[in-house]
């Protein structure tokens, strides 16, 4: 039994009941999301629209209205968002759209960016 108990707020933010010979922290509650990247596709003159739409659907698991959406955001305004994801899955879907689009020989550009 723990007499008493008080309650403390460590440096990290840990909650601690301290009873002069215990201390017994609190699992940490984790608020902090994990940091997140974009995955953003440049327009080009060559990389033909329909194989845009198919990196989309196929790629980012966009529905082909969404597809032909984002792919006429891309070519009207220069750029646009793929989507959004964890580093590794982002680098990874940047990746197989750059390897797609050269066994084509299309110039097509994907980057990955800090959010
Ligand atoms: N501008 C290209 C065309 O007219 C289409 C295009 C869209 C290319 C999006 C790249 O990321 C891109 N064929």
């Amino acid at each position: 039994m723990i007499l008493d108990a008080k309650m403390s707020v460590a440096n990290n933010g840990q909650q601690e009941i301290s009873n002069g010979n215990l201390l017994l922290a609190e699992p940490k509650v984790q608020t902090k999301r994990p940091p997140y990247f974009k995955v953003v596709l440049l327009n080009d003159d060559y990389t033909p629209m329909d194989f845009v739409v198919f990196v989309l659907k196929g790629i980012f698991h966009r529905s082909h209205e969404e597809a032909v959406s984002i792919m006429l955001e891309i070519h009207q305004k220069g750029a646009g968002i793929c989507g959004v994801y964890t580093r590794d899955i982002a680098e990874t879907k940047a990746e197989e759209v750059i390897t797609i689009a050269r066994r084509k020989e299309y110039p097509l550009q994907c980057l990955v960016e800090k959010e």
